[in-house]
């Protein structure tokens, strides 16, 4: 029998960035729902400054409030929460509200706007005036600057004033109403925790809220300052796994806050890789193939925060858009043209893992001393992690009943016996998982049943 899907939380959430309604629909039934995924994020729906598909950054400044974007209309995107919903997967959406665009022009949907003014929505009075400039020194030693002056040239909106958190709170209020069911703050970070409150108390509801709030060592804004309004995205996680996955990873058995994470377990949205990081060096991201593969599994094995699996387009160009047609509008995922990772997919058998060995402890714990690691969740789990360049065979104590068990992780099976050990080999950059509420692998050869 398969675990249900988190019943309350967000579970395993997966982020399908850049991916159109249409697809994520499709994903949500055919892929989503079956592998147990609790949630998925998808990206920011509102109307944006179109760039007509040359780039992906148009959808980070928006225009107006209308779902008229790039990924697909209202309708395309009412549907989508109602197929996501059937399979029993949560709807999270990126919300873009700190700012605006940063200058005038028109958006996907036909919309006509200027810098400060967006007809029927806001004008130069919502806006934090006179404009200034975020400097690199002022995430140092200037919250108030960070928060008050422009992203990047963004028009940034004055989120200390009611009107403004009236319009902000009745664009997520819409949202909310179609049946999304958490955020993701972009650039929260750049608006007070006070700011934010007052927003969230605006809304209908207790939506899931996750803050992208980027960790540096004594900056002014910290994540921690953050955890009253919600979870924040936690992204020295990223940056730890590179390090020990690009190096030796026996010393993971301690991985937590004590490694200087920026906040606890119960407040961290935790991931390997978001469409940032991928895209400069912090982080793993699919480029480095199968130990972005291991760093994801360990991240669905170890009990740490809720975790976010990224799925999204292929590039060279960092700047460069998804598939598009016709002025930019993104064309349906097609996970068989190499121009989509569907990394998703890959991770499917790890979801099913998380789910069930939801609420127990790490167990078992072994290593060789480099780069193999091993250890059990409680009796309803187990996993081994090879980031060797070889392949390593052992006897490992699983903590599991015996039986026989497919690899959730890759393919193949495991036979446990009585006492609960295991003779394995665990290929080269490879990984077994294996866990309770699985059928034997058709390849299994049935146990005998003993005869009385
Ligand atoms: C975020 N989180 O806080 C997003 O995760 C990140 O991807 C966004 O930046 C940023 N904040 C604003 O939402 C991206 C992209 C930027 C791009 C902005 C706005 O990384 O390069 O900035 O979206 O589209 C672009 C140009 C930049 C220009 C700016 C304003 O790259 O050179 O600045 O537009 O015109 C003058
Ligand atoms: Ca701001």
């Amino acid at each position: 029998e398969e675990p249900a899907n988190a019943a309350s939380g967000p579970g395993v959430t997966v982020n399908l960035w850049n991916w159109n309604w249409k697809s994520v629909a499709k994903e949500c039934a055919d892929v989503l729902g079956p592998a147990g995924y609790g949630s998925v994020q998808v990206s920011p729906p509102s109307d944006s400054m179109s760039k007509g598909g040359s780039v992906w950054w148009d959808i980070y400044q928006p225009a107006r409030y209308d779902l008229t974007s790039k990924f697909g209309d209202q309708d395309a995107f009412r549907k989508m929460i109602d197929a996501c919903h059937a399979a029993g997967v949560k709807v999270q959406v990126d919300t873009v509200i700190n700012h605006m665009t940063g200058q005038g022009s028109t958006s996907y949907g036909g919309y006509g706007f200027s810098k400060y003014d967006y007809p029927g929505l806001y004008s130069s009075q919502d806006f934090h005036q006179p404009a200034c400039g975020i400097n690199d020194a002022d995430y140092g030693n200037n919250a108030w600057r960070v928060q008050n002056c422009e992203l990047v040239g963004l028009s940034d909106l004055n989120t200390g004033s009611d009107h403004v958190r009236d319009q902000i709170a009745a664009y997520l209020n819409k949202l909310i109403d179609l049946g999304v069911d958490g955020f993701r703050i972009d650039a929260a970070k750049h608006m007070s925790p006070d700011d934010l409150a007052a927003i969230k108390s605006r809304l209908k509801g207790s939506p899931y809220i996750h803050q992208e709030v980027i960790y540096g060592q004594n900056e002014a804004v910290q994540p921690s300052q953050y955890t009253g309004v919600g979870d924040v995205d936690e992204f020295v996680y990223g940056r730890k796994l590179k390090e020990q996955f690009t190096g030796q990873i026996k010393s993971l058995q301690t991985f937590g806050q004590s490694w200087g994470l920026s906040v606890g377990s119960d407040k961290a949205m935790v991931f390997v890789d978001n469409h940032d990081t991928e895209r400069g060096d912090s982080t793993l991201t699919y480029k480095y193939g199968a130990t972005y593969k291991l760093a994801n599994t360990f991240m669905l094995a170890w009990p740490f925060g809720k975790p976010n699996v990224y799925s999204s387009f292929t590039w060279n160009d960092r700047e460069g858009g998804p598939p598009s047609a016709n002025g930019g509008f993104v064309t349906d995922t097609d996970c068989s043209n190499g121009r989509w990772t569907c990394f998703d997919r890959e991770m499917s058998g790890m979801v099913g893992f998380y789910n069930a060995v939801s609420g127990t402890s790490v167990g078992n714990w072994t290593d060789n001393g480099s780069n193999l690691i091993a250890f059990s969740r409680g009796d309803r789990g187990w996993v081994a992690i090879n980031n060797e360049n070889s392949g390593v065979t052992r006897t490992f104590t699983t903590g599991l009943p015996a039986g026989t068990y497919p690899n959730v992780a890759g393919s193949g099976s495991v036979t446990v016996n009585a006492g609960g050990t295991a003779t394995v080999t665990v290929p080269a950059k490879s990984a077994v998982a294996i866990r309770v509420g699985t059928s034997p692998s058709p390849t299994a050869t049935p146990t005998p049943t003993p005869t009385p």
